[in-house]
């Protein structure tokens, strides 16, 4: 067939295929989440409704995306970590990250009643997206260990500043002050001393986030194996983690 004179517009497209044999981290995160919260009456600190809700949506892309080895979720944010020799959309940057981000937000607003029930979505949510390649799988583990580290911050320090103001009464300002240039066996003590909180006892999901990974269960009749996505809240930060799952970061055919 005769190419029209308009095709050579299409030259103008880039290539934006990744960096072969590196692992490629897609990470997406609620845009003005502070408000999104606020908005749809999300409990403080932690809100299990909507931590669920996110963590239901990454399971919907995890199983649509074969090549994906392990997802952590925490707060108004995701991490897809791709098996390092991946050709999903020929490792097109712009085709994965929004394909990703797409089924992750759609399905984040599809399956909204399942998780609020009467709570009416107000107005349709966004979040960004970016991609991050990373050489070795140290760095991998690296990243993971960052955002799981992320989390344990963020809540210790939210959780004694609820405290304070749902609790202690104090204004946010107060609370701050009253925080200002603690450190971790501060806060935990502030929390077991003026609320008999045991930040120890706290739920998993809140203090560490969520880990998803793909478990390879062989069904002993036909000697198949199927994949099947779990939900874990363990501790990356200990070496105990990747001795237990040592395959995590391997290829699977
Ligand atoms: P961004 O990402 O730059 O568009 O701005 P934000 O506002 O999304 O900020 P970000 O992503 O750094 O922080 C997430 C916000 O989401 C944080 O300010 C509080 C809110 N958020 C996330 N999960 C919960 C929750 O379970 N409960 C409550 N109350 N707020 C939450
Ligand atoms: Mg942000
Ligand atoms: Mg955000
Ligand atoms: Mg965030
Ligand atoms: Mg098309």
């Amino acid at each position: 067939m005769a190419k029209s004179s308009f095709e050579y517009v299409k030259s103008y497209e880039l290539d934006d295929t990744l960096l072969p044999n590196t692992w490629i981290v897609v990470r997406i995160d609620g845009k003005c989440f502070h408000k999104f919260a606020e908005h749809h009456n999300f409990t403080k600190p932690n809100d299990l409704r909507a931590l669920n809700l996110m963590n239901y949506a990454a399971y919907q892309v995890m199983k649509d995306t074969h090549d994906i080895c392990v997802a952590f979720g925490q707060s108004d944010e995701y991490s897809f970590i791709f098996n390092k020799n991946t050709a999903f959309y020929k490792r097109r940057g712009a085709k994965l990250l929004t394909t990703i981000n797409s089924k992750f937000s759609s399905s984040y607003v599809f399956y909204w009643r399942k998780f609020f029930g009467d709570e009416i979505l107000q107005y349709p949510p966004c979040f960004d997206g970016r991609i991050v390649l990373y050489p070795s799988a140290e760095n991998v583990i690296d990243y993971l260990k960052w955002r799981q580290a992320d989390v344990h911050i963020n809540n210790l320090y939210n959780t004694a500043f609820w405290a304070l103001v749902l609790q202690g009464n104090l204004s946010p300002g107060q609370a701050e002050k009253r925080l200002c240039g603690t450190v971790s066996a501060d806060k935990n003590e502030l929390l077991f001393k003026e609320f008999n909180i045991n930040y120890n006892k706290e739920k998993e999901i809140f203090k560490r986030g969520t880990i998803l990974l793909k478990l390879h269960v062989q069904l002993d009749v036909k000697k198949k194996t199927v994949a099947s996505i779990i939900d874990i809240h363990e501790d990356m930060l200990k070496e105990k983690f990747w001795l237990k799952y040592e395959n995590l970061l391997e290829p699977t055919s």
